[in-house]
């Protein structure tokens, strides 16, 4: 059996919409830096998700693929809802990579999020009050010159 294969099969069947999502075991990502390597895929999720996620909760992802200029990454977000804040500033995910940064909360989900090159900062952090379902996002690997890949 191909890891590859059975990522491709996760794929396809994430962009077919269907409410059967297949999900493969896919590696949720703990806190920190991870390298991926060509055509993997990760998940991460916001703690307790789909229960609210905790108070006073910080985390960051780092995370590089090789190699980082001929490689972009893919947020898809099925879910995503932050308490709502003027500027993000209770709740927020904020997502970097060269060239941008973003605060994401409420329901401005980073979904459909294509990074410039194969580097990515992703920081979740909530405050003291008021808390939310969270997020889950998976985020792909691809290569520019593998166009079969880019969905
Ligand atoms: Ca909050």
């Amino acid at each position: 059996m191909s890891a590859t294969g059975l990522l491709l099969l996760g794929v396809v069947a994430a962009v077919g919409g269907a409410n059967v999502f297949p999900e493969p075991r896919l590696d949720t990502l703990p806190c920190g830096t991870t390298t991926m390597n060509p055509g993997e895929r990760v998940a991460i999720q916001s703690p307790n998700f789909p229960q609210n996620y905790d108070t006073d909760y910080r985390c960051q992802y780092e995370i590089t693929c090789n190699p980082m200029e001929s490689t972009y990454l893919e947020f898809i977000c099925p879910s995503f809802e932050l308490e709502s804040s003027t500027d993000c500033l209770n709740d927020r995910l904020v997502v970097t990579y060269h060239g941008s940064r973003e605060e994401k909360c409420g329901t401005d989900s980073p979904d459909g999020t294509i990074t410039s090159d194969g580097w990515t900062r992703l920081t979740f952090a909530s405050n003291a009050a008021t808390t939310a379902p969270g997020f889950r996002c998976y985020i792909c690997h691809h290569h520019y010159n593998t166009a079969d890949t880019h969905v």
